[in-house]
């Protein structure tokens, strides 16, 4: 796709965009010796890790298994399609979202005194998208100890070629390795660099479930060394109506996301789902402490995903599960980290104390 009037494989030559060198990039996959490379390089680079799978096939595989189940759902994982990412930007702007604007008022507030206690080190940062929530932390880390390794993790190259024009543009102390992956590309990165700091913004973490999440912390506790730091960003349980005010905005973005996801299906497999019949539902589950969305269907339909040749029957006023989102206690989170071996150094929240920034200390050894 053309940006700024060039191909992605101009971007990211050699060359100055704006002004600026941009990022090298290779197809080999993310290891010990690449990323020394990269670091000792300091020039920036965007490395593609080795387990991108076909994204169409991936995708179809994924959602004829969750489309088979009872109830059926979708992976959220799928809902950020290059669309997707830009209509989740735009969520972030919506008045009834608060998230992302009280998380970058505890970062605005509070970066120095994360950079002190954290001290020197690598800053990784898990689905970063275009990093723009990051830059505080990377301003404070470059006035306090010059330059400073960035290594953003996301499945979107175009969003790290963002990020990185970004950066480059605002932080010249900052060695941008961009690795194009999944989380779980961060694994064996981080069992290689240390001191590191693990960034995981935005209550991210809240879209996983509750099974995913304690494996998520399991491996993220074996790759840890004793001293590292994970500073993690949590949407707070409240009242009801700001949250379902936040999931349910005015301007309708929020329904146009998760349209998004059947359009992205027609796109993709042909699937033939009339999208007017297709209704954004998003509810707190108070006892499950979570926002449940999904799109209910006003007229029967058959959603065909053609690469893997099936078809299923989606009946009328049938929900499909889409995501959830998991709000957090923090006399719950605290002790239920610290079990994975994560001290709370620091819980910060921002004045409405609608959420909450945790700075965590790896206390075990491997
Ligand atoms: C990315 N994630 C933290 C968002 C959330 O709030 O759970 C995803 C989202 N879905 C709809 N609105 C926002």
């Amino acid at each position: 796709m053309p940006r700024h009037g060039r191909t992605v494989e101009e971007i990211i030559t050699d060359k100055r965009i704006d002004g600026h060198l941009a990022p090298r990039t290779s197809e080999a996959a993310i290891g010990g010796e690449l990323l020394n490379e990269a670091i000792a390089g300091n020039k920036g680079s965007i490395v593609k890790a080795g387990d991108i799978l076909d994204p169409l096939a991936d995708f179809a595989r994924s959602a004829a298994q969750t489309l088979a189940r009872n109830p059926k759902s979708l992976e959220p994982r799928f809902l950020y399609d290059a669309r997707g990412s830009k209509l989740f930007d735009l969520i972030c702007e919506q008045p009834e979202y608060y998230l992302t604007r009280a998380e970058a008022s505890i970062l605005e507030d509070h970066a120095s005194r994360i950079c002190e206690i954290v001290g020197p080190t690598t800053l990784v940062e898990l689905g970063s998208g275009s990093s723009v929530k990051t830059s505080h932390i990377l301003r404070v880390f470059t006035d306090y100890y010059g330059m400073t390794h960035y290594v953003p993790i996301d499945i979107s190259k175009a969003a790290l070629e963002q990020a990185y024009q970004n950066i480059a543009r605002q932080h010249e102390a900052v060695n941008f390795i961009g690795i194009n992956g999944s989380y779980e590309c961060a694994f064996p990165l981080l069992n290689q660099i240390t001191p590191v700091t693990v960034m995981f913004f935005g209550s991210s973490i809240g879209n996983f479930g509750e099974e995913e999440e304690r494996i998520f912390w399991t491996s993220m506790a074996k790759c840890l060394t004793r001293g590292d730091y994970f500073l993690l960003g949590v949407d707070l349980v409240k009242d009801t109506e700001t949250l379902e005010a936040a999931y349910n905005d005015k301007a309708g973005v929020t329904a146009a996301f998760t349209r998004n996801l059947f359009a992205r299906m027609n796109r993709e497999f042909s699937s033939n789902i009339e999208l007017d019949c297709v209704e954004h539902e998003a509810e707190y589950c108070e006892q499950r402490q979570r926002i449940e969305i999904g799109a209910r269907f006003t007229k029967r339909q058959i959603i065909e995903v053609k690469p893997v040749a099936q078809s299923f029957e989606i009946s009328a006023n049938e929900k499909i599960h889409t995501e959830i989102s998991r709000k957090y206690r923090l006399d719950n989170l605290i002790p239920y980290l610290s079990g994975f071996g994560f001290e709370t150094s620091l819980v910060l929240t921002d004045s409405f104390k609608r959420f909450a920034l945790l700075l965590l200390r790896m206390v075990k050894d491997r």
